[in-house]
């Protein structure tokens, strides 16, 4: 029986088998009384890492988000963000429902925000306005295809932040694939913002937990917000086992999903009928499909029933993401499937001879 290609996202990516021994032979020890040796280790190598003072082990990307909104914005403050951010869109709406802030959407170019792009949201301060108290930027950026900031426009941004004396948060579940593709360390991307959430459970194929990053008080802070939100967890060194293995192994990998998608979009776009668009530049390929073959959801049905799965986001566009395990023979494959359920659904439409 052949694999099931799964190209639906990078967070059905599986642990290693190094991952699955580390967790087997994890020290532990009770997290809450911070006496938890692998967090400990991987909260001081996310530290390192991302050039920040102190890092936080937190369940998911969103609880990771969902504490550093509460952590610098009050009840009825505002955020500036784009739109169709992950932050806005997908996470259950706890910006407003737990943070009890309000989005300011900016105009962005595949979800990058520009100094001048955030400029032209700000206003004026005014008691029937809400302040803005934070920027939250999404890098890579899921609906803009994984897309990366350019180091220029955080550099801008920051500036910006500076002068109204704002902080910025980077969503930066992809963060690792965002360096990947600049060429830079983590360090890098990161310098610009005042707190950044990356999860080692996407690209980097650890299978549970995200980090938050930050200075000392800043994740102090957080540690409290985490508790209250259910994330105060005990003998959670078996998950960091898994997630230490994952910062020493995975990202040096990432060029290679990098290249994967490039050669997928390719692979894909060149069907009549399905545009890349846009062109990927990390590990995500989205394709536009012309309605004279069919939906998106019926592609997406016609590709799993030939053992590739991917993501339908709308009636006419599909996301597709490599990860580790997805090796560049599951994209030939992949590809060559794409074509046999392209031609499958317009033999469906062809009328019947007699
Ligand atoms: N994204 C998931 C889905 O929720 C869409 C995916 O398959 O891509 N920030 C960004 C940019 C994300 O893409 C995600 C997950 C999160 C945050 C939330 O992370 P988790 O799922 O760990 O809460």
């Amino acid at each position: 029986m052949s694999r099931t290609i799964d190209l639906r996202s990078d967070t059905v990516s599986m642990p290693t088998a190094e991952m699955r021994e580390a967790m087997a032979n994890a020290e532990v020890g009770d997290d809450c009384y911070r006496e938890d040796p692998s967090i400990n280790r991987l909260e001081a190598m996310a530290a390192e890492i991302t050039g920040k003072e102190a890092a936080l082990f937190v369940t998911s990307g969103t609880q990771g988000n969902l504490v550093c909104l509460v952590a610098q914005c009050r009840n009825g403050d505002e955020f500036i963000v784009a739109d169709e951010s992950h932050i806005v869109t997908t996470e259950a709406g706890d910006f407003a429902c737990v943070a009890g802030a309000s989005p300011r959407i900016a105009p962005s170019d595949q979800g990058i925000l520009t100094a001048d792009s955030i400029r032209s949201v700000l206003r004026r301060s005014y008691d029937a306005f809400s302040p803005t108290r934070l920027i939250c930027l999404e890098n890579t950026n899921n609906r803009g295809g994984g897309a990366v900031y350019p180091l220029e426009t955080l550099a801008g941004i920051r500036e910006l932040a500076d002068e109204l004396d704002i902080n910025v948060h980077m969503d930066g579940a992809r963060v690792f694939n965002a360096a990947a593709a600049l060429q830079v360390p983590v360090s890098e991307v990161v310098q610009y913002v005042d707190s950044v959430t990356f999860c080692l459970s996407k690209a980097l194929s650890a299978p549970v937990g995200s980090i938050v990053c930050g200075t000392r008080e800043f994740i102090e802070t957080a540690r409290r917000f985490r508790r209250m939100l259910g994330g105060g967890l005990r003998q959670s060194g078996v998950l960091a086992a898994a997630g230490i293995v994952a910062l020493e192994t995975i990202p040096q990998k990432l060029p290679q999903d990098h290249a994967n998608a490039r050669r997928l979009g390719e692979g894909l776009g060149s069907i009549p009928g399905i545009t890349t668009d846009p062109e990927p530049t990390t590990n995500m390929v989205y394709i536009d499909i012309d309605p004279s073959i069919g939906t998106a959801a019926q592609l997406a049905e016609e590709l799993a029933a030939r053992d590739v799965k991917c993501g339908a986001v709308s009636d006419d566009r599909i996301r597709f993401v490599t990860y580790h395990q997805i090796t560049s023979e599951d994209v030939e494959t992949a590809i060559a499937v794409a074509q046999e359920a392209v031609a499958a659904l317009a033999d469906l439409r062809a009328p019947v001879r007699a």
